[in-house]
């Protein structure tokens, strides 16, 4: 190898695979991450919103890392419950979903959802390309014309299966149903079974978490796939087939889509820049709910249009209000708008995040949700940076000192040292709860090295100088640090704690080690970084 180098040159020899190295960290750099679109039926409630600060926080660290990153989020439009809504609402279904579209990506923004691209399904662009995708799996033969058989309830215009009829009538209006035939599309699943299993079983990133894996598995593919209606010829409010207008498309063909209209996919493969370069998504973050339409039909119709698969689908559990279901019948229901006149933005998706593990439901009360911010917020992250902010006005001036570290502080130093790793492992396996939670203990180990250095008392003595700057420099470097991570989680906080600290290390590159803060920084602003909340008055304040 080496005779090889000297005769033909180090740098020609080595140029194409710099090049391809090179191709290759930028093809890895990229980042794709979607949600849900959520149903234009009614304003969105905040477990929908959940879900958009969820991927959030993703997509922020991510860009944090470094990654070329495309979050994408909207609206699914289409569907016969989005017609009955808009009707009861007297309204024009455009007028209608134009509202509610709107609400939806209110509440993102005032979330501070950092989405690129919010998408719509009455789209022109999309509802072509969702046409020709209809057309060309036709024309393949992967879809097909049949007769659908069921039980229908004609006022309700809706098919139920046996078994969800109630006294042989309509769950819904209790009236009478009949056997009803009609023409309609069917999508060949089963067509594709055996490659999905054999796809779900050599990727074990691809279901999360794993309960609903085995439930995809056992339950559906196992049992065998049933070829899927993908027409309906009842409802106008829809995606009309190109070739039979009579029919629109089934709504989860057309919402499930949207992944690839918006990137620029072309059905005859002359794709976009924008498509080569994002897809597969690495995630798609949606509810625990709608986890088979992601994990059975999705990628059948990508394997159908030969397209690779997503690398991650989670299906996140979802938020309960007081341990119930959320529901505005029941008047069960917070909404975003209404809960962020009451608290600081931060505050709501620190509870979010914090609140909803990984496989069980959270839960949501204004009770809950005051501790939780008196506690973690207040207590344990705003009295740290205001007591060390203080004790560095006090004792030093604000400037920060040169540190000479002893033994005493290993233990702080490793744990912030290894933090970045030790969040990213939990917040790449989708345990975003635990990530937070690993971010918080650091500022619970540092108010405990306060407790056990007492500064104070180090403050009584000169010849203990050294060691107070030393301890103060050791807790700013933590706060730092911390901070630094909290960017994703609950960015505007973060970036109030990084001013006070009159730090420009704020990067993730800067806390990978200890001691980036530079001494000889002044810090002056000791204020509270909010105001502890008084429970009895606030929840008054919401009833
Ligand atoms: O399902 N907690 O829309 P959607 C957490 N349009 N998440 C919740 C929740 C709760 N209490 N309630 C709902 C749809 N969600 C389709 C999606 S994607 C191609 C089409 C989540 O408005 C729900 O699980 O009913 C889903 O991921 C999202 O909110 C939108 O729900």
């Amino acid at each position: 190898m080496i005779k090889f180098i000297n005769q033909g040159g180090t740098a020609e020899y080595f140029r194409p695979y710099f090049m391809n190295f090179y191709f290759e960290v930028k093809k890895m750099k990229k980042f794709y991450i979607t949600t849900a679109i959520d149903y234009t039926s009614g304003k969105p409630h905040i477990g929908n919103n959940y879900e958009k600060v969820y991927a959030d926080v993703v997509a922020r660290f991510k860009r944090l890392e470094g990654y070329d990153v495309l979050f994408q989020t909207g609206t699914d439009e289409h569907g016969q419950k989005v017609k009955e809504n808009a009707q009861i609402a007297g309204k024009d279904p455009v007028d209608f979903v134009n509202e509610i579209s709107n609400e939806v990506r209110k509440a993102s923004d005032l979330l501070n959802v950092s989405y690129d691209k919010f998408v719509r399904t009455i789209d022109p662009l999309h509802i072509k390309k969702v046409q020709e995708i209809f057309e060309y799996l036709y024309n393949k033969g992967d879809i097909y014309k049949g007769t659908y058989e069921g039980f229908y309830c004609t006022p309700c215009e809706s098919y139920f299966l046996e078994k969800d009829l109630i006294n042989e009538s309509c769950p819904d209006c209790s009236r009478k149903v009949i056997n009803k035939k009609e023409e309609a599309y069917f999508f060949k699943l089963s067509k594709y079974e055996k490659q999905l299993l054999e796809h779900i079983n050599n990727n074990p990133e691809f279901i999360k978490p794993e309960s609903k894996k085995r439930e995809m598995i056992n339950n559906f593919i196992k049992e065998g796939l049933q070829d899927l209606c993908v027409s309906r010829s009842t409802l106008d409010w829809g995606i009309k087939l190109p070739f039979d207008p009579k029919h629109v498309v089934y709504v989860w063909i057309d919402a499930l889509s949207n992944y690839i209209t918006f990137l620029g996919y072309d059905v005859n493969g002359n794709h976009s820049e924008e498509f080569k370069k994002y897809w597969p998504a690495n995630y798609h973050i949606i509810g625990k709910d709608i986890v088979r339409f992601h994990t059975i039909y999705w990628p059948i119709l990508l394997m159908a249009l030969d397209l690779p698969l997503p690398k991650t689908i989670y299906g996140h559990p979802w938020l309960t209000i007081e341990g119930g279901k959320i529901s505005k019948s029941s008047g069960n229901v917070i909404y975003a708008d209404q809960l962020l006149k009451h608290f600081h933005v931060d505050m709501v998706r620190y509870f979010l995040i914090k609140e909803v593990p990984y496989q069980s439901d959270g839960t949501m009360s204004y009770d809950l949700l005051i501790d939780v911010i008196n506690t973690d917020l207040i207590n344990t992250l705003g009295n740290l940076v205001s007591r060390t902010n203080s004790m560095l006005i006090k004792y030093f001036d604000g400037i920060i000192q040169a540190p000479k570290q002893t033994d005493k502080d290993k233990e702080l130093i490793n744990y912030a040292e290894n933090l970045f790793t030790n969040v990213k492992k939990e917040l790449d396996n989708c345990h975003l709860s635990n990530s937070l939670n690993l971010i918080m203990e650091l500022f619970r180990k540092s108010n405990k090295y306060i407790d056990e250095n007492e500064p104070w008392n180090l403050a009584k003595d000169s010849n203990n100088n050294e060691r107070l700057g030393t301890v103060l420099y050791n807790l700013l470097e933590s706060i730092r640090i911390g901070s630094v991570l909290l960017k994703a989680y609950i960015p505007d906080t973060a970036e109030v704690i990084l001013n006070k600290l009159n730090t420009k290390e704020t990067d993730f590159n800067s806390i990978k080690t200890f001691g980036s803060i530079v001494p000889g920084t002044t810090i002056t602003d000791k204020d509270p970084l909010f105001i502890r909340i008084d429970k009895e008055e606030k929840l008054k304040e919401l009833s």
